[in-house]
């Protein structure tokens, strides 16, 4: 599956106005103010966007969304708890009553749409994966505060990422029950919150489509996370799990799946998660995969205890493959040293890691650069995009030590 082939395929479809379902005209007016840089007007905010509880400890709350602060993923396992698990929405966490609740398949790809209760999924063989969701906004704020950079979008710090152990059924199997055609070049998992409104223009539910080589690959349709089941705010009943990819292909509180024999554009593979900018191509660059980075786990502006021995802790991950080495700069990038790998890593998808460091009184600069097993190493400097999208650079965290 290469999902660079397939992002070239569909642009060549999108720019030969070979798009069902979804207006071109509504994209360029809306693209040509997201390029000047403007602000997307976000949904009316309502007044609890999300369920759970956000201890101002625990999260950061941007808009309708809440970011995990890195301090509270300090000694704490692989997995990151539900109760700190970030929580992207484009408006509101849904109430779904599981008991009337089914997905439905239906489209050109499918002689009949087939309907699955809860029930239906949960006596088909289960799976469980460590799979990453992480925003392809995550990291979006350093654009600017780093690289003095306009980007429009959720100013994410780094906690727009959780690693969980999802469970559920894959894929592959309910599309096969469904009797899928040959033919199938697309699926689109449609999600069962409001309808997203971007600019005074009604965007439809959420959703985004992915090929069907992908859909066979390794994408779950999940109803557990962390061997509980799925919380309101992470999908209940029943979510997409789409490994590797940007958090916007893992569909929550999933009610509809297109199967499809053509080609499938939604506002979320053409207005957004494109690259726009300098170097970029006017219609946007698709993409689909995350990239690599870094966090230390404590929040910027921490103070130490100078003179005192601490240990600095932190976690990389790249959605290319596992991490191989961690580097680590006390002094604002002059010296390196490697850092420790620690702890089992199921699945690769992220690596802890930890260095011994005693800091003299005054301000500190810490910088942590992980390159993953594909070679693949952070940068400086990340290249600019006007939506902020795959910031990879190394962040500077300053610190102090009294
Ligand atoms: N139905 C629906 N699915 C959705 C979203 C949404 O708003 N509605 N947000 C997407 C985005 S942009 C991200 S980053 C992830 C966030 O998953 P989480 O809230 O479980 O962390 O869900 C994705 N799936
Ligand atoms: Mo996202």
């Amino acid at each position: 599956m290469n999902e660079g082939v397939y992002d070239e395929r569909r642009l060549r479809d999108f720019l030969a106005g070979r798009t069902r379902g979804f207006s071109r005209r509504n994209l360029l007016a809306l693209t040509a103010a997201v390029g000047a840089g403007a602000a997307i007007p976000g949904p009316a905010l309502a007044a609890g966007p999300i369920v759970k509880p956000l201890p101002p400890e625990l999260f950061r709350q941007l808009g309708t969304n809440a970011e995990t602060r890195w301090s509270a993923l300090k000694d704490q396992g692989y997995y990151v708890p539900v109760d700190r698990f970030f929580v992207r929405n484009h408006t509101v966490t849904p109430t779904i009553d599981a008991s009337t609740w089914s997905l439905e398949l239906s489209g050109s790809g499918l002689a009949q749409a087939a309907h699955f209760s809860l029930n239906d999924l949960r006596k088909l063989p289960r799976e469980t994966r460590p799979v990453a969701i992480e925003c392809a906004g995550n990291g979006r704020s350093y654009y600017t505060s780093q690289q003095g950079q306009t980007v429009s979008g959720t100013a994410w710090g780094l906690g727009g990422i959780g690693v969980g152990r999802w469970t559920g059924v894959r894929l592959s199997t309910v599309l096969r029950r469904a009797g899928i055609s040959r033919k199938t070049v697309d699926v689109q998992p449609i999600g069962l919150d409001p309808n997203f409104v971007s600019g005074g223009v009604d965007l439809g539910p959420v959703r985004r489509p992915f090929p069907i080589g992908k859909a066979f690959d390794d994408v779950l349709l999940a109803y557990e996370l962390n061997g509980e089941p799925l919380p309101p705010d992470h999908g209940f009943p029943v979510r997409v799990v789409v490994p590797h990819w940007i958090g916007i292909s893992s569909i929550k509180w999933v009610g509809r799946i297109e199967v499809s024999t053509e080609p499938l554009f939604s506002p979320w593979n053409t207005q957004f998660y494109r690259l726009f900018g300098e170097g970029y191509p006017a219609e946007g660059q698709p993409f689909d995969r995350q990239v690599i980075k870094s966090a230390f786990e404590l929040d910027p502006g921490t103070t130490f205890p100078a003179g005192v021995r601490t240990r600095l802790t932190g976690r990389s991950w790249s959605a290319d493959g596992p991490i191989r080495h961690v580097q680590v700069s006390t002094d604002g990038g002059t010296t390196w040293r490697r850092a420790r790998p620690y702890g089992a890593t199921p699945g690769g998808v992220w690596q802890r890691w930890e260095v011994d460091w005693t800091p003299a009184a005054g301000q500190h600069t810490l910088l942590a650069r992980a390159t993953d097993v594909r070679g693949n190493t952070q940068p400086d400097t990340a290249r600019h995009n006007t939506l902020g999208y795959v910031f990879d650079a190394v962040v500077r965290v300053p610190v102090s030590a009294v």
